[in-house]
């Protein structure tokens, strides 16, 4: 049943509960430590940010041993890394967005922490750059050219992918938070990038099933779509509780027909990616239960693989010929009841 999906998540995912309002309830747990629960909880690879690999001011030597060393930690571990992420919201120089930044040297700034990116991945042995635009948007619409916004992520774009011919370049979308209007919202929005991009071979998405949410749109349907694209490299699975802040939420926690919508079209498209879990533990939650929001994501994905599963296609596609969807919908329900 698990061998067709990988699971995967990112050392982000077991956090100290912190939020803008209070400070962290549980100690931070040290990044080997983290290392040590994945495959204890079934998980296969290792999503990263640049500077979870190392610190974004080690110069070119200090990286290479830092690269080197987590590398040997994922061996010994029985992992694998799957993609490295530029983190472009934290530096001082990324205070008004990376690529989309007013400022000529913020500008470049980005440009060099995403090459070092690259240089990263193609160190830790992954191919695939995931481009979260965190700040590549407006707090007002006055603040920066709305056209020569996509022009300058195009640009960085095509940058990379000419920096290395290897890489490949995904981009997760999200169309607020931590700006209030984020330029290329969706997926749809990058695909379109990708099609005008130096190699679109080489450009596709990670698609968040939150970040679908907060745009208004299923992320079964996004998801479909890119898969139409043949373009989805990765996933970000979890949920969201209606239009508020990105929550987070165990997969399937909210709205589990959503879920398994999202699981059933993974299934019938075949897909051969990553299950990336991008999910928070409440703040509520014990230091001794820190990782169960991870393994019970990963179960509640793994039982609507068997739900799609034991769906007869014929009897849908019947019920489709007769548009009979009050029914459709009566055998879909009585299954995620398990009838
Ligand atoms: C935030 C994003 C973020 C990314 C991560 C990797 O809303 O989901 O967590 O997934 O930085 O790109
Ligand atoms: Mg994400």
């Amino acid at each position: 049943m698990t061998r067709n999906y990988r699971f995967t998540f990112g050392p982000w995912n077991i956090g100290t509960g912190s939020d803008p309002f209070g400070p962290p309830v549980r100690p931070d747990l040290p990044f080997a430590v983290k290392l040590r629960e994945y495959k204890k909880l079934g998980f296969d690879g290792v999503q990263l940010h640049d500077d979870d690999v190392c610190p974004a001011d080690w110069n070119v030597e200090q990286t290479r041993r830092g690269c080197a060393e987590l590398k040997k930690i994922l061996v010994d571990e029985g992992l694998f890394a799957e993609f490295v992420a530029p983190r472009l919201w934290e530096h001082a120089q990324t205070i008004d967005g990376g690529y989309t930044a007013n400022s000529e040297a913020d500008r470049r700034y980005a440009l060099d922490r995403s090459k070092r990116a690259v240089d990263i991945a193609n160190m830790i042995g992954t191919r695939d750059i995931v481009l979260w635009l965190a700040r590549e948007g407006t707090y007002i619409r006055e603040a920066k050219c709305p056209i020569e916004a996509p022009r300058r992520i195009l640009d960085a774009v095509n940058m990379l992918l000419a920096y290395d011919k290897n890489i490949r370049i995904l981009g997760e979308m999200k169309p607020n938070e931590p700006m209030d209007q984020a330029y290329l919202p969706t997926p749809g929005h990058f695909l379109a990038l990708c099609y005008k991009s130096a190699d679109p071979k080489r450009c596709g998405v990670l698609i968040e099933s939150a970040h679908s949410i907060l745009a208004g749109l299923d992320p079964s349907d996004d998801i479909a779509y890119a898969l139409f694209h043949e373009k989805l490299w990765s996933v970000h699975l979890n949920d969201q509780n209606g239009l508020k802040y990105d929550q987070d939420k165990s997969f399937g926690s909210v709205d589990l027909r959503r879920a398994f919508n999202t699981v059933w079209v993974l299934e019938r498209a075949k897909y051969g990616g990553c299950i990336g879990l991008d999910v928070k533990a409440m703040r509520t939650t014990k230091p001794e239960h820190q990782v169960k929001h991870l393994a019970n994501s990963r179960a509640i994905f793994l039982r609507l693989v068997e739900v799609a599963r034991s769906i007869d296609s014929s009897k849908v596609e019947r019920l489709r010929a007769e548009r009979d969807y009050e029914s459709l919908e009566l055998y879909i329900v009585e299954k995620l009841m398990g009838k």
